[in-house]
Parts: structure tokens; C-alpha cells; sequence
């Protein structure tokens, strides 16, 4: 009830930018070191509120925050959630989607919470969604085992509709489509250079289609209605990629596994490994990801053995 209470009310912010005068800078530089943008304050402010007043959090984790959010006692409750409040905010000035990404742990520590809380593998995620601030706003959100929901607000109710269950990527991985930052290409490893070349050049059948948003959240949602595969790889600049474990990686990959896809960082620390078994040693620590239906994450894995890589 309080994510989903802060995703309305960020809706509303987005929706009401140009008006209210809250697109540009705000003047700060955030924890992972990009400038916060005024919609960037206020929407972290409008979760750390949400959260931490219903009652049901000890521990939360912001990209906007450097350091983790401890509840005070008083209002503690046994979960921990990790977010993004507005992700893809280079997109916000020119009006593109962005979204809020987050997932829900719950406490192990049986007194207060600690840093360990939050500091654990993707598999121990309870629940993990994203809300997309387009031209309609919708709450994708997965409770585990219990599949992947869509839910569209209504501007007019207030509320969330459910409109669909068990939400399910296309049968044999959809259509062709890869989504990355192809500009940064010239930096790739020869596997991911070589299955972007091999869906490009499919010998006379037609090629992959390239599809960037640039907002991670407009990225992922595309690629689990219509299929493909979204990569932030890692590269020779960037060892560990762009997007951050707890609030961009795990969340995404929870969400597409538990939609029949596949969660890889691809080769990541000398070793391919599947995105939810990495335990990140820092809050705001980073990962490669390569996401999307099964068809595609297996043909880039493929790719590293074919290269002699792995
Ligand atoms: P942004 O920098 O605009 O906040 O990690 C954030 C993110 O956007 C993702 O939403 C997006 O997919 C990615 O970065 C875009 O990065 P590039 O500009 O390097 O392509």
C-alpha cells in the first residue's frame, strides 16, 4: 500500500512537471554521483515518507541516499526495500517515460535491522516491481511464486486496475529485438560485439530490430510484452556496468525470471553468472545486465563459449 501510494503520487509529480516547474536540476549531486534532478528529490521524498511512516519497514535503501535509512524503532516493521524512486531521469526534461523500481525483502536480523539485511542475494526478493510514468501509468509488480501482475492507474479513481495476471513473456522469446546503449560498443567484449553482429546480419533473414528508450524501466516493459533482450553489459571501461544490483538489477531480473525470462550479468568477474546469485558487497554496488526471453539471454551466453571465453 505504500509503494503503490508513492508510485500515484510520483505519477502525479511527473504528470504535473512542466506546470509546477519541477523539470531541471536541483542542484546536488546524488550517491552514485548523477545530478539529481529536481523530480529525483522529491520523488525520493515522497518514498521515504510513504515507507517510513506505514509501519512495515526497518530498512531502506535509496539511490538517492548514500547511506541506508534505518527506521526509528517506533515505526519499524520487518521488511526492507531497496528503490530507485525515479530511474531513467536523463529522460525527464523531454518528457519520456521514466519509473520507480524497487524490491522487498524481509529482516533476518531478529532485533534491529542492520546493513546485512539488504546486503543478500537476489533469490531471498519476497517482492520486487516497477511503475512506468508514460502515457498511461502502470504498476508491474511480482509477489514470488505468485506470478507477474499489470495494474494501470486510472487518473480518475485514483486507483490502480488490475488488468492483467500472470503476465507471461511472448511463447519462443517474441520478437526480435535487441535493446542497448550501442554507442558504447567499441568497448564490448568480443562475445557481445558478436551475437550484436550475428542480429544484425541473419544472412538474407531480416535482422534484429534496435530498440533504446534509455529508460530502463520503458526498456524492460517493452521487452516483456513484445520479447527481445535488454543489455547493460559490462565493458572494458566499465567492468561492472552501469546499473546498480539492488535497485536496477535484482528487481528487473526477479521480475523477468518469474515471467518465464531470463536474468544474466553475462560474463561478470571472470565468470558468467545468473544475476540473482550475485550478493553485492555494497549498497549501491553495480552489475552487467543482460535481460530479456530465453531465446536471446541463452544465444548471447551461447556466444561466450563460441568466442572461447568461457
Ligand atoms: P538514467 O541514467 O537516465 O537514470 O541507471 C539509470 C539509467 O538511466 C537507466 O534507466 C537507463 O536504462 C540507463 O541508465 C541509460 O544509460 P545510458 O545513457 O548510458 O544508455
Amino acid at each position: 500500500m505504500a509503494l503503490q501510494l508513492a508510485c500515484k503520487a510520483t505519477s502525479r509529480a511527473c504528470n504535473k512537471a512542466g506546470i509546477a516547474m519541477l523539470f531541471g536540476l536541483a542542484g546536488e549531486v546524488n550517491s552514485t554521483g548523477d545530478d539529481q534532478k529536481k523530480l529525483d528529490v522529491l520523488s525520493n521524498e515522497i518514498f521515504i515518507d510513504a515507507l517510513t511512516n506505514c509501519g512495515a519497514c526497518a530498512v531502506l535503501v535509496s539511490e538517492e541516499n548514500e547511506d541506508p535509512i534505518f527506521v526509528p524503532e517506533d515505526k519499524a516493521g520487518r521488511f526492507v526495500v531497496a528503490f530507485d524512486p525515479l530511474d531513467g531521469s536523463s529522460n525527464i526534461d523531454c518528457n519520456v517515460s521514466t519509473g520507480t523500481i524497487f524490491a522487498v525483502y524481509e529482516k533476518k536480523s531478529e532485533k534491529n535491522a542492520t546493513v546485512s539485511d539488504i546486503l543478500r542475494t537476489g533469490n531471498d526478493i519476497l517482492v520486487a516491481g516497477y511503475c512506468m510514468y508514460g502515457a498511461a501509468t502502470e504498476l508491474v509488480i511480482s509477489f514470488k511464486g505468485h506470478g507477474v501482475h499489470r495494474f494501470t492507474l486510472d487518473p480518475s479513481l485514483g486507483e490502480f486496475v488490475h488488468i492483467q495476471a500472470h503476465v507471461q513473456l511472448p511463447e519462443g522469446g517474441g520478437k526480435k529485438i535487441y535493446s542497448c546503449n550501442e554507442g558504447n560498443s567499441r568497448n564490448w567484449d568480443a562475445a557481445i560485439k558478436g551475437i550484436i553482429g550475428k542480429w544484425k546480419d541473419r544472412h538474407g533473414d531480416k535482422p534484429y530490430a534496435a530498440r533504446y528508450v534509455g529508460s530502463m524501466v520503458s526498456d524492460v516493459h517493452r521487452t516483456i510484452l513484445y520479447g527481445g533482450v535488454y543489455l547493460y553489459p559490462a565493458d572494458a571501461k566499465s567492468k561492472h556496468g552501469k546499473l546498480r544490483v539492488l535497485y536496477e538489477g535484482f528487481p528487473m531480473a526477479f521480475i523477468m525470471e518469474q515471467a518465464g525470462g531470463a536474468a544474466s550479468c553475462g560474463m561478470f568477474k571472470g565468470k558468467i553468472q545468473r544475476l540473482l546469485d550475485i550478493v553485492p558487497e555494497t549498497i549501491h554496488e553495480k552489475c552487467p545486465v543482460v535481460i530479456g526471453c530465453k531465446r536471446d539471454v541463452e544465444a548471447v551466453l551461447e556466444e561466450y563459449k563460441i568466442q572461447g571465453l568461457c
